[in-house]
């Protein structure tokens, strides 16, 4: 059985100049983590297999010291490196029962759907959870494949929950473009009366604030908070 994770307020790390700018990484996800960040994942889409280590080791530390589980994105080689919660993992990267075979049963693996057939292909797989999106435009990722709004993301929920346990049963977060503007809005209007989010995935509105403790931290509030229409 894979470790029990608190999705909620899920970060998702960018190295990338233009959204994490000078700033130094550990300090950001120390930052977040203190705001109230639940599960950080590691992405760097540039970083060769030593660097990725180096950092991905530090980051390890500072979320092991705070109790928060370390995913990476991509990576298999780095997660098994420095043996962290698990690993995050694209349609175009490892497949779900490799990964799975070379992790063990232990590990969390997340796997991104955008559609209803990739998100029931990765339940089969034996995923441990869905990272929804893309949900909104965003600089943060170009090229994305689709967008699915929160209507398409409802209907990937709705389909889960009409589906078998295992579908029912997998957790779920979704991604994409989220913010504080809107992520009231995201959770309210997926929710479906038998599935609903289990948390949001988040880059910029995190990484890229200017107070990331404070960001977080109101991102916190805001998942926890009915929205102000209820
Ligand atoms: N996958 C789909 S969108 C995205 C990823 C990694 C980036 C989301 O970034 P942001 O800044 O939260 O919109
Ligand atoms: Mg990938």
């Amino acid at each position: 059985m894979a470790l029990t994770v608190d999705y909620s307020l899920y970060l998702v790390t960018d190295s990338t100049a233009a959204i994490l700018g000078q700033r130094d990484l550990c300090h950001v996800v120390s930052e977040s983590i203190l705001g109230g960040v639940t599960l950080v994942q590691y992405r760097d889409k540039t970083a060769d297999s030593g660097a990725a280590i180096e950092t991905a080791k530090k980051l390890l530390s500072i979320c092991s010291g705070h109790g928060v589980p370390l995913l990476i994105n991509d990576r298999i080689d780095v997660a098994l490196a420095i043996d962290c919660a698990g690993v995050h993992i694209g349609q175009d990267d490892m497949d779900v029962t490799t990964a799975r075979r070379l992790l063990g049963p232990n590990k969390i693996i997340g796997v991104t759907a955008s559609s209803i057939e990739e998100a029931d292909k990765a339940v089969r797989d034996g995923a441990d959870y869905l990272g929804i999106g893309t949900v909104f435009a965003t600089p943060t990722k170009e090229n994305t494949k689709s967008i699915l709004g929160v209507h398409g993301l409802r209907d990937i929920l709705s389909h889960l929950s009409e589906q078998s346990k295992e579908h029912q049963d997998i957790k779920t977060v979704c991604i994409g473009g989220i913010n504080a503007s809107n992520l009231q809005r995201v959770l309210y209007q997926s929710h479906t009366p038998s599935k609903q989010l289990d948390g949001l995935a988040i880059v910029s509105a995190i990484v890229a604030a200017p107070d990331v403790q404070e960001s977080s931290k109101h991102l916190r509030q805001l998942i926890r908070e009915p929205p102000p229409w209820i």
